[in-house]
């Protein structure tokens, strides 16, 4: 399926990885790229220094396009924005806030900047501003969510731009891509799926809640403070939610979660962890590699799509 993002960023499926803090390491967005979709790798909160590491190891393991996320809340993002530029990294996405302090340096240096936004007022700026395309992320979303659903958010943003829409949130298999692509998206990010793929370094005991997750199984910690963070149930979103209940302080939660997603994916502590997680890991039941989730998701929703005139 060929859409103006497979020809913006040079790849051969509309399948990004979405740009995991922890998870999204050189192993798998090389394993994404090698597949044919954009693997992404995810700064999160780790300083320059990790940051310029990984980009050397996915251009050691790969030729293909790739992309770096940066976490706009990471103390370290100014250089993190410098390492881009310096590594001459193809694609740039960006999460939880707003990037435009960088677009000026990053379409200097000839990146794609793709912001991820949560709303219609936010793709509009990013337009304005130079961006090459904007990812829609719907509150289906693992991580740090907004609040509207995917499938209200992307056929509004799609209507309030012009420059292509890529969805996320709530997508795993071809049916979501297919439905995406109706909705008017040229491409999906996808995280869930990838988590719990075989390059993935995430502990076992991380894909094994993913995989054994049903489709009530997440929670969204921290409405009342402002960062909003979808996860899978466990002792620690079961204790943050009665804390946040009683009027617990901003400190007391953050005390809480203070290092929970680098607890459950390396140290595979999915009791008091943060195991953040889409709402569609319940349709993800087994652990594939990235080549099969890309090339068995793509032909599904071509297979779906044929006959309509959403790609070329
Ligand atoms: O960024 C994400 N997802 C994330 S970041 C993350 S790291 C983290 N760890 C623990 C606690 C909090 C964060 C885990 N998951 N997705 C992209 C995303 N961006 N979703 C929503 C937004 C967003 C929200 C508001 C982007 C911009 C925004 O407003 C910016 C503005 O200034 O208007």
């Amino acid at each position: 399926m060929k859409t103006e993002i497979t020809k913006l960023l040079g790849i051969e499926y509309p399948i990004i990885q979405g740009g995991m803090a922890w998870v999204g390491t050189n192993e798998l967005a090389a394993a994404v790229s090698e597949a044919g979709g954009l693997g992404i790798i995810g700064s999160g909160g780790a300083p320059a220094s990790w940051v310029k590491e990984q980009i050397q190891q996915v251009k050691q393991k790969t030729d293909k396009p790739f992309g770096v996320n940066v976490m706009l809340m990471n103390p370290e993002a100014d250089a993190i924005a410098q390492v881009i530029v310096d590594e001459k990294v193809p694609v740039v996405t960006t999460g939880a806030g707003n990037p435009e302090k960088y677009m000026e340096m990053w379409k200097a240096a000839g990146v794609k900047v793709i912001p991820v936004v949560a709303s219609v007022a936010l793709a509009k700026r990013m337009e304005r501003t130079g961006a090459d395309a904007v990812i829609a992320e719907g509150t289906e979303s693992g991580g740090h969510i907004g609040e509207t659903t995917t499938m209200a958010l992307v056929p509004q943003v799609v209507d309030a731009v012009s420059i292509p829409v890529i969805a996320a949130g709530g997508i795993a298999d071809g049916r979501g891509i297919a439905a995406a692509f109706m909705l008017g998206a040229k491409a999906v990010q996808m995280g869930t799926i990838f988590v719990a793929s075989e390059e993935s370094i995430v502990s076992d005991n991380y894909k094994n809640k993913v995989v054994k997750a049903k489709d009530i199984d997440t929670k969204v910690t921290g409405r009342s403070t402002g960062h909003p963070v979808r996860c899978i149930r466990n002792k620690q979103t079961q204790e943050y939610l009665r804390m946040e209940a009683e009027g617990a302080t901003l400190e007391e939660l953050e005390h809480l979660t203070l290092g929970g997603l680098r607890k459950a994916v390396v140290d595979g502590d999915v009791v008091n962890g943060s195991v953040m997680a889409g709402q569609i890991a319940g349709l993800v039941k087994e652990i594939r590699s990235c080549k099969d989730i890309v090339e068995g998701l793509n032909a599904q929703a071509e297979e779906l799509l044929k006959g309509t005139k959403v790609y070329e």
